[in-house]
């Protein structure tokens, strides 16, 4: 997959590239990542991307010139590549759209600041995204946002027996608690089954472990989902035992 990003600070993104899975995933070829310098399409001696909003008002707007000539750079680099906007409008980002962006062969974002893009740049582009409902600076560190978890769930990066094929989040549920050495820390002992060698009662452990943390953290998740044999299972028991507790 390969990755274009429209910004006025591409070195933003020089840290972001150098560490971890991304860095391996680019060494591997699994991805590349190409950050671009709006100010580099910006004309006359300054080389200015924002102006003043017509009709006045606080804040800048960011020139359509440059950002139009970045973005048929971006698109003649990479044809047929999605590009995406990123901004507080947007549709907004969950591991389904992701998905979604990991079948794709390319995707350009362009990285607003200031209060916006001038109007007349949405015909360019063919969607436009925001990470949550909170206020950033700019668009930047969505993209970076989007490409690490765009990025992990490609074929290859994550290596290993780690597939994201089973990642808790597709399926409405949190993580288990992890645990390891030592077996004992600050006086607090690791659960016995996790040491017990005993698969089974290990996955029905974690699968408990997942369900109660949902519930107590995530509730609004676990209404999500669609409750299986097991899981219904475990929720049964833990009915009993409030039960049990309420009528002793
Ligand atoms: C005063 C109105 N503001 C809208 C809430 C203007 C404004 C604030 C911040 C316009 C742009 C921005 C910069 N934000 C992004 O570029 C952005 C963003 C975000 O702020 N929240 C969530 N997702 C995203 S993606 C890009």
């Amino acid at each position: 997959m390969d990755f274009s990003i429209l910004t006025i600070f591409p070195e933003i993104f020089d840290s972001f590239l150098s560490h971890g899975i991304i860095r391996r995933a680019i060494e591997a070829k699994i991805i590349s990542v190409n950050p671009m310098d709006i100010r580099n399409f910006a004309e006359g001696k300054h080389r200015i991307t924002d102006d003043r909003p017509y009709g006045g008002g606080a804040g800048m707007v960011m020139k359509p010139e440059p950002l139009a000539g970045a973005i048929a750079e971006a698109q003649k680099i990479l044809p047929g590549g999605r590009t995406i906007l990123l901004s507080p409008q947007g549709r907004p980002f969950k591991q389904s759209v992701a998905s979604e962006l990991s079948m794709l062969d390319g995707l350009i974002f362009i990285c607003g600041r200031y209060e916006g893009v001038d109007e007349r740049i949405y015909k360019t582009i063919d969607e436009e995204i925001s990470i949550g409902d909170y206020v950033l600076t700019g668009g930047e560190p969505a993209a970076m946002i989007i490409i690490d978890a765009v990025t992990r769930l490609l074929p290859g990066a994550l290596g290993g027996e780690d597939s994201a094929e089973k990642d808790s989040f597709t399926d409405h549920l949190l993580e288990h608690a992890h645990f390891t050495r030592p077996s004992v820390f600050e006086g607090e002992a690791v659960p016995d089954i996790l040491l017990s060698g005993n698969h089974g009662a290990i996955a029905d452990w974690r699968l408990e472990s997942s369900l109660i943390r949902t519930l107590l953290k995530r509730p609004d998740l676990l209404e999500k989902k669609m409750l299986g044999s097991r899981e219904k299972k475990v929720l049964k028991r833990w009915c009993e035992y409030i039960e049990q507790l309420i009528s002793a």
